[in-house]
């Protein structure tokens, strides 16, 4: 790698890759040009997405060579300014004062915040390492803002927060989307064509239930237009006329769970009408659609962002669980399976279960985002000191922008490793440039699939660019500095490496059992053992060895079934040596339809429905919920996503064709009565700031709902050079309290706010 495909003559060759923007990574193929990424199609030969792409890989460009790539270690000077620094000196200097950190305050007080985007996921391995040296505990990133509420209800359902669900599209008879528009962003391989061929069987269903008729809701056969937040309520509804329908699966319940009763007992006391109301969702509808899942052979769920960034969201995610569960909607085609995975997301098990400052709950190893600014505006002694970032923006991207701003200011020490200059980076005291994800390999970790499940190994398509490095390489510099590296250990291992896989395989596991502590630092001893040996450009990928180890010890069957011979570690080197030498990917599982059972981590093999928690909030779900604010009549989806929006990858407001600065959507009575037109300015305003975004008027909202959408309100240099900040970043107008009570989850979708017009001048 990087390997060439046929191409006509003349032409530049096209490289294999994947698309960095959403959690698909589609197969891509890529011709270059001086540097410049000059033409993109869809993979055919990728084993997931199958030539599949939606608009958005054609503007990488954009992403690879943005005006701000850094090409400099940067350190802040007295005055905010930043000067450029060499390499020997940031590493010295970075490994210094962490140490010093380390020393006053313990590791604990210094947080990794970060470990991937949407594919840039080595690092967050490699990262581990540097954690584990410098003894910091805590870590965090945006699955603690949307992920953790549902991850944490798998645990108390399935046994662990790993235990993830998919849902099988492809064969559901029903399919339900629950706050989730794929038409925009994905969230499953090849989204648009599977929701057009549900939609167009006339056998088949597809449910959305959104406040707004989003792009997939109009191909919907229901379309259950939801108020804002109130899915709690249709859920539970749902759930009540199953019970009174009889439309449970009792066998299934019977043979299959426990703690049902107290379910059952709990939805015994909803009132349909009552509920009806209150979701803004007509009883009848609501009857037939629960008849329609009580009675259909398969039903499968995917819920996200709408209900997991609103209100009641840990409860949201419980219900939506039962509603598969008790109709036997789970571990068989169509339905919900539980998946193997390269790697489990998240930051790690065995750690604390609460933030020793505020009690927060730590779930899949994770701080709550929303917590963080807590975490270190206090005078709490365990508070955080210190801070590193890595291929992530959170000044940006957590709720409360002015708070997390006034939280990295107050730190010690921060330090940020990405490939431009962010909100975040202008905080930090040294900016380390790293190679782009197009510059370095990487690989696919949102291994969802069902009962095919795939991983993609890909190298670069471009040298990396003078002066940047690899995070891997990063890390290894810094643990070399804090003294962390075994050097004996490094020429034993990598001598064997050099002699073949086998002889390497038997030293390092050899090593591991003889220095278990070892084992902390295992990826950078990857990298610079194995990695060396690997391919130029593919030395970064030498931690996916351990990963494929861990495949080969969690899912031996499952590799089996996909053709991979052997077990232990000869069956981890052959997965191993697939994934690095299949440029498309590879089916590294393949599971029977009632493999669910055998993933699942409860010792009797049941599902435990009863979480008496959540079932209390259902039972007080009034009391529970949001307050009002007279003050702020409309309801805010801060952070939609669309066509024009890519988190913040792209940087460069050029990309954007349409909604150039990000419109406020607004439904046309709402705007007739506030005096609002189409590419007017409005003025919104909540209880954290007040901002202005041009108006688009959109028959697809209902009255009293707005959205901004993600991933604006970036700097960026404009023709002449001078920094312009182009729309609006949406967390200038979120709180950090508005969030769920269990996971920490925000509140979103959910902003309480104020429109008007701006007056023209
Ligand atoms: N184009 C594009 N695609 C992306 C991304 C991107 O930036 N741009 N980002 C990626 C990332 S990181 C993620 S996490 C995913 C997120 O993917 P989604 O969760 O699908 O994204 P959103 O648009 O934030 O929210 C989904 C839907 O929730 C609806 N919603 C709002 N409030 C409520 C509510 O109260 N109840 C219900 N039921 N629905 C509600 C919104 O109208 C919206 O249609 O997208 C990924 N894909
Ligand atoms: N109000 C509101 N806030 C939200 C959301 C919302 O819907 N509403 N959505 C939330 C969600 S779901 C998510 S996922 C987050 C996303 O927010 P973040 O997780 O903070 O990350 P991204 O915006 O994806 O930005 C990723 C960073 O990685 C950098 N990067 C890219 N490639 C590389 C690389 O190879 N190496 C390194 N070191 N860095 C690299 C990019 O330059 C960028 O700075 O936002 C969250 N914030
Ligand atoms: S679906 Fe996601 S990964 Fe696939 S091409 Fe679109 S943005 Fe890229
Ligand atoms: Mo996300």
């Amino acid at each position: 790698m990087p390997a060439t495909h046929a191409t006509k003559p003349g032409e530049a060759p096209w490289k294999k890759s994947a698309c960095i923007l959403c959690s698909l990574n589609c197969g891509l193929e890529i011709q270059v040009q001086d540097g410049h990424i000059t033409k993109i199609r869809g993979d055919r030969d990728h084993v997931a997405s199958r030539g599949y792409t939606c608009e958005k890989p054609r503007a990488l460009d954009h992403y690879q060579n943005p005006k701000t790539r850094l090409t400099s270690p940067l350190r802040r000077r007295a005055d905010g300014s930043f000067e450029e620094i060499d390499w020997n000196t940031a590493i010295l200097e970075i490994a210094a004062r962490f140490s010093e950190v380390r020393e006053a305050h313990g590791g604990q007080a210094i947080l990794y915040y970060g470990g991937g985007g949407q594919g840039n996921h080595l690092c967050g391995g490699y990262a581990r390492a540097t954690r584990s040296v410098l003894g910091s505990t805590f870590t965090s990133n945006a699955l603690a803002q949307e992920k953790t509420g549902e991850a944490w209800v798998d645990g108390q359902l399935y046994g662990k927060t790993r235990c993830h669900t998919t849902p099988d599209f492809e064969h559901a008879e029903v399919a339900i989307l629950l706050g989730k528009n794929p038409w925009q962003s994905h969230g499953f391989p090849r989204a648009r064509t599977v929701l057009k061929a549900i939609s167009k069987d006339p056998e088949r269903s597809l449910i959305v239930i959104d406040p707004r008729r989003t792009e997939s809701a109009d191909l919907a056969d229901t379309f259950l237009q939801i108020k804002p937040g109130k899915d709690v309520y249709l859920l539970s509804a749902i759930l009540a006329v199953l019970l009174e329908e009889d439309l449970f699966d009792r066998y299934f319940i019977a043979t299959r769970t426990r703690g049902a009763d107290q379910v059952l007992d709990a939805l015994q006391h909803i009132e349909v009408s009552d509920y009806a109301e209150r979701c803004g969702i007509a009883e009848d509808q609501i009857r037939q659609v629960a008849r329609r899942i009580g009675t259909a052979r398969s039903v499968a769920i995917l819920e996200d962002l709408g209900v997991q960034m609103a209100p009641h969201s840990t409860l949201n995610s419980y219900l939506e669980k039962l509603i598969y569960l008790l109709t036997g909607n789970f571990g068989s085609q169509g339905t919900m399976n539980l998946h193997t995975m390269v790697a489990p997301l998240g930051g790690g098990s065995g750690g604390p279960e609460k933030s020793p400052v505020t009690g927060a709950p730590v779930i899949q190893g994770l701080i709550p985002c929303n917590s963080i600014p807590e975490e270190i505006l206090t005078d709490h002694g365990d508070r955080f000191r210190a801070a590193l970032v890595e291929s992530a923006n959170p000044v940006h991207s957590l709720a409360d922008s002015q708070q997390m701003r006034d939280a990295f200011k107050a730190l010690d020490l921060v330090v940020v490793i990405d490939v431009v200059m962010t909100e975040t980076g202008r905080y930090a005291d040294y900016i380390l440039p790293a190679s782009s994800q197009f510059e370095k390999a990487e690989a696919t970790f949102f291994n969802f699939e069902f009962p095919e499940n795939f991983f993609q190994v890909r190298g670069p398509i471009f040298e990396p660019l003078p002066n940047t490095l690899s995070e891997a390489e990063i890390h290894s510099r810094l643990i070399r500095e804090l003294g962390g590296l075994d050097e004996d250990l490094v020429q034993k291992l990598r001598a064997a490496a050099e002699e073949s896989l086998d002889a390497f395989t038997q030293a390092f596991f050899g090593a591991l059992a003889s220095q278990p502590e070892a084992g902390a630092v295992s990826a950078i001893l990857l990298y610079e053992t194995l990695g060396k040996t690997l391919d130029d450009g593919m030395e970064c990928a030498a931690a996916i060895w351990g990963l494929m180890q861990n495949v080969a010890r969690s899912f031996p069957d499952s590799a089996n079934r996909a053709g991979f011979e052997g077990s232990g570690p000869a069956l981890g080197n052959a997965l191993f040596e697939a994934a690095l030498g299949s440029e498309s990917g590879i089916i590294f599982s393949v599971d029977p339809w009632d493999e669910s059972w055998q993933r699942l981590a409860h010792q009797d093999g049941r599902i435990d429905l009863a979480i008496d928690s959540l079932l209390d909030e259902l039972r007080n779900v009034e009391a529970n919920g949001p307050a009002d604010h007279a003050e702020f009549p409309f309801v805010l989806a801060a952070g939609e996503r669309r066509t024009s929006t890519a988190n913040t990858i792209f940087r460069d407001p050029e990309w954007r064709h349409k909604d150039a600065e990000g419109a406020l959507r607004i439904c046309p009575e709402d705007a007739a009565q506030l005096g609002l037109s189409n590419g007017s300015l409005a003025r919104v305003t909540t209880r954290r700031s007040s901002v202005e975004a041009p108006v688009e008027i959109s028959e697809t909202l209902q009255r009293g709902h707005v959205t901004l959408p993600n991933g604006l309100g970036l700097a960026y240099p404009d023709e002449s050079g001078k920094e312009r900040v182009y729309g609006v970043a949406p967390n200038e107008l979120t709180s950090l309290e508005d969030r769920d009570w269990l996971a920490g989850t925000p509140w979103h979708k959910y902003v309480p706010a104020r429109v008007e017009a701006v007056p023209s001048a």
